[in-house]
C-alpha cells in the first residue's frame, strides 16, 4: 500500500527531521513552568474560544469501515477540558513570542544524522500540499507533496506565503514536538485518541459523521473538507480551498468546532493499527510502541480528524472513527492541533 494521505512523507524525501533540540527544548519548557488562565477563560481575550468541559462517559470507540479501528469497542473516559478550536496562528505566535521556541520545520536536519546526505539538500523546510496540473494517480501520493526548504508556520507554504491575515485559522507546519511544546507552556497536553474520539462524536455515538449520519443536513457543509475531483480540482462548495478559520462550521453535540476537517490534530498516542484490539477500556492511553504496516520503523503518532484535503472519493478519514498518523518530527501544511486539560489527577503519559 503505497503511503497514506496524512504520512507525512519526509520520509519519502529522505528526510525524517533532525530534531533532538526541538525534543530537549520541550523539556526544558516544560520545567520552566507557565503562568496560565483560570480553566474557565478564555484562550485569547475574545469571549467565543472557551476551553470546554466534556463530562465523563462512555462511548462507542472505533469504526467498522476503517481496518485499524477495529473492534469497535466500549470505552470510559474520565471528564477534560479541551480546547473549542484548533490552535490558532495568533495563539501559536503568543507562545513563540514568550519562549523563542524555533519549530522543527525551521531548524536544519543534523548532518550527523543524515550521513549520506549531501549537506546543501539538508535545508529547514517542510511538506506543503502542491495539487499537480494534471489528473493524479491516487496511489501515488508523493505527486501532490513537495518538500518545500522555507516551509514553516509563518510560510505554511513556503517563502513567498504568509499568515498574515490568517491570525485565526489554525496553525499548521507544527509537528507532534512542537505541539506537546506548546501544551506544555500552556499547561495543558494533546488529548488522547480515546479523549479526541469522544469529544469529536458530541454524543452522536456510532455516527457516521461528527454531526450525525447525513453528510449534509440542510444541504450544508458541516466541515471544511474537499470536493471535487482530489487532488487536481477544488470546487471549494464548504467555501473553503484551504484552512478555513476556526469556528466557521457549525459546533458539534459539545460545542467543539471544526473536529471535522480543516486540520488534521495530533494526539497524545502512538499509533498501531492494532491498539483497539488492545489496551484498558477505561482511559486508554494506547500502545507503547508504535507500528505502522505502511512504513516499517518509522514511529508514528496518532493524528485525527482529517483536514481540507479530505474528501469522500480519497480520504474519508474526517469521520469520527477514522484514524490517522504521523512522524512526530514532521510537520506539513494540513496538520495542527488542539490542546486539553485534566481537571485532576495525574495526566496520561505523552
Ligand atoms: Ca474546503
Amino acid at each position: 500500500m503505497a503511503i497514506s494521505q496524512n504520512t507525512h512523507p519526509l520520509v519519502g524525501f529522505g528526510l525524517v527531521g533532525g530534531t533532538l533540540v526541538a525534543g530537549l527544548l520541550a523539556l526544558s519548557l516544560a520545567q520552566q513552568g507557565r503562568d496560565v488562565a483560570p480553566l474557565t477563560v478564555d484562550r485569547d481575550g475574545s469571549p467565543d474560544q472557551p476551553m470546554v468541559w466534556i463530562p465523563g462517559g462512555r462511548y462507542w470507540r472505533g469504526s467498522t469501515e476503517a481496518p485499524d479501528a477495529r473492534p469497535v469497542r466500549a470505552v470510559e473516559v474520565d471528564g477534560f477540558w479541551i480546547d473549542r478550536t484548533e490552535v490558532t496562528n495568533a495563539e501559536f505566535a503568543r507562545f513563540v513570542a514568550a519562549t523563542g521556541y524555533i519549530t522543527t520545520a525551521e531548524r536544519a536536519p543534523d548532518p550527523r544524522l543524515y550521513p549520506g546526505a549531501d549537506p546543501a539538500s539538508l535545508q529547514a523546510g517542510s511538506v506543503v500540499f502542491t495539487p499537480p496540473g494534471s489528473d493524479a494517480d491516487l496511489n501515488q501520493p508523493l505527486s501532490w507533496w513537495s518538500y518545500v526548504p522555507g516551509a514553516d508556520w509563518r510560510h505554511p507554504s513556503g517563502p513567498g506565503s504568509s499568515i498574515e491575515g490568517q491570525a485565526n485559522h489554525p496553525v499548521v507546519q507544527v509537528c507532534w514536538d512542537d505541539a506537546v511544546a506548546y501544551a506544555r507552556w500552556a499547561n495543558k497536553r494533546l488529548p488522547t485518541e480515546a479523549e479526541w474520539e469522544y469529544a469529536a462524536r458530541g454524543g452522536f455515538d456510532q455516527a457516521r459523521y461528527a454531526w450525525g449520519n447525513d453528510l449534509l443536513p440542510g444541504g450544508q457543509w458541516q466541515a471544511n473538507i474537499w470536493q471535487g475531483r482530489f487532488p487536481t480540482r477544488n470546487t471549494r462548495d464548504d467555501g473553503f480551498a484551504a484552512t478555513a478559520p476556526v469556528g466557521s462550521f457549525p459546533p458539534n453535540g459539545f460545542g467543539l468546532r471544526d473536529m471535522a476537517g480543516n486540520v488534521w490534530e495530533w494526539c497524545a498516542d502512538w499509533y498501531h493499527p492494532d491498539a483497539y484490539a488492545n489496551g484498558p477500556s477505561k482511559n486508554p492511553t494506547g500502545p507503547s510502541a508504535s507500528l505502522d504496516p505502511d512504513e516499517p520503523g518509522v514511529p508514528k503518532r496518532v493524528q485525527r480528524g482529517g483536514s481540507f484535503l479530505c474528501s469522500d472519493d480519497y480520504c474519508v478519514r474526517y469521520r469520527p472513527g477514522a484514524r490517522g498518523k504521523g512522524e512526530p518530527t514532521s510537520a506539513a501544511s494540513h496538520t495542527g492541533f488542539r490542546c486539553v486539560r485534566s481537571k485532576t489527577g495525574p495526566e496520561p503519559q505523552l
